[in-house]
């Protein structure tokens, strides 16, 4: 059954599958633990803890994880003020369809098969689960890294009652050459492949309420209104990849917004036309306001 779920996702140009063992995940808890503790969370990620670690919590009699790659890489565009993963129309909804269409498949070949399937929105690490099930290696700058398309890779993964044979991690990391600590705005990079995501600037441009001093010196550092790229622009791992084949991710790109539209468009209107695209979900009012500070700097 696995070599037909390979198959099956190579004709829906998913290169990159694997299987994660089911929970419980206590070395990532561990990880999550401490970064609970030094206060280096965002609001994003799932609160209850036990919810991060066993399977069963979130789909009962989970038997394996199915893993899946999407390589979003184009191209680097010097005019861009929006950062990379949001140039394509919204990656959670183009890969979500792909990852139902698995599921589906799935339920038509094995009988009582049962899933859930997520894309940055469940309550497990992504990039732990890449990672057991063997797609990518840990880089310092925290991302999931491949040898193809560097990390500039989206993670989506179905629970299932199927136990699929797990893959093997890779027992590998980045060169750690720490060019990525370096170059970091927010010099949030902490060096044991964690990050204090509070000074991470693609969080500071997700942030609402009122921004510090110190926000607004990291949103300064360059100019993307949304998100930041520099741990990835910066890493050797980035250098000759391959750009994506998934056709979604290579159509409709977008990759500037302008003040003077920005400032016009009415909250209906730029939900109108942009609210299909990632950068959109804080509303219009977040980017206008990182764009006004950083066009004062
Ligand atoms: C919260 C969140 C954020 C926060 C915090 C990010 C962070 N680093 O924790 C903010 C808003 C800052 C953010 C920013 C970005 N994000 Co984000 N984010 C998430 C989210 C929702 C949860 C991440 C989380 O739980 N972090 C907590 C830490 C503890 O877990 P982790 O980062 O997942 O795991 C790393 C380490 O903790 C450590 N680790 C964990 N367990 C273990 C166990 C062992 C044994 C070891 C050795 C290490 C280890 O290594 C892991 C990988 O390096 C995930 C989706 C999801 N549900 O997982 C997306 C996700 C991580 N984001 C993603 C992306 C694309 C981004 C940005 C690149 C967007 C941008 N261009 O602006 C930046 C990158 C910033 C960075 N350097 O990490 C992708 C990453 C894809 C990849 N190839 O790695 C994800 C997976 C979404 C997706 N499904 O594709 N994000
Ligand atoms: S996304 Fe930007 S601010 Fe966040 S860790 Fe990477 S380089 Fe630092
Ligand atoms: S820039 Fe260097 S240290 Fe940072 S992730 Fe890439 S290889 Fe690792």
């Amino acid at each position: 059954m696995k070599e037909r779920l390979i198959e099956y996702c190579k004709s829906l140009n998913i290169e990159y599958v694997g299987i994660a063992p089911p929970g419980p995940y206590l070395d990532f808890e561990k990880v999550w633990i401490k970064q609970i503790e030094k206060g280096h969370v965002s609001d994003f990620e799932e609160k209850d803890i036990k919810r991060r670690v066993y399977t069963d919590l979130v789909l009962e009699g989970t038997k394996s994880v199915i893993v899946c790659l999407f390589p979003y890489f184009t191209g680097n565009v010097e005019e861009a003020n929006l950062s990379k993963y949001s140039y394509s129309l919204d990656y959670h909804t183009i890969i979500k369809n792909k990852l139902e269409a698995i599921g589906k498949f799935l339920e038509s070949n094995i009988q009582s098969f049962r899933y859930k399937s997520f894309v940055d929105n469940g309550p497990f690490s992504d990039r732990y689960l890449a990672w057991k099930a063997g797609l990518g290696f840990w880089g310092i700058n925290n991302h999931i890294i491949t040898d193809k398309y560097g990390s500039y890779v989206f993670i989506g993964y179905l629970l299932n009652n199927y136990p699929f044979e797990p893959d093997r991690a890779q027992d590998r990391t980045c060169v750690q050459c720490l060019q990525c600590v370096k170059k970091c705005p927010g010099q949030c990079i902490s060096g044991d492949f964690t990050i204090n995501p509070r000074r991470c600037k693609s969080y500071i441009t997700q942030k609402k309420g009122c921004l510090s001093a110190t926000d607004i010196e990291i949103l300064t550092k360059h100019d993307l209104i949304w998100g930041c790229d520099v741990c990835q622009d910066v890493c050797p791992h980035n250098k000759n990849i391959k750009a994506t084949e998934i056709e979604e991710f290579r159509t409709n790109l977008m990759y500037r917004l302008e003040y003077e539209e920005l400032k016009q468009l009415s909250n209906k209107e730029f939900m109108r036309r942009y609210g299909n695209r990632s950068f959109s979900w804080r509303g219009k009012g977040i980017l206008q306001r990182n764009y006004e500070i950083i066009l004062s700097k």
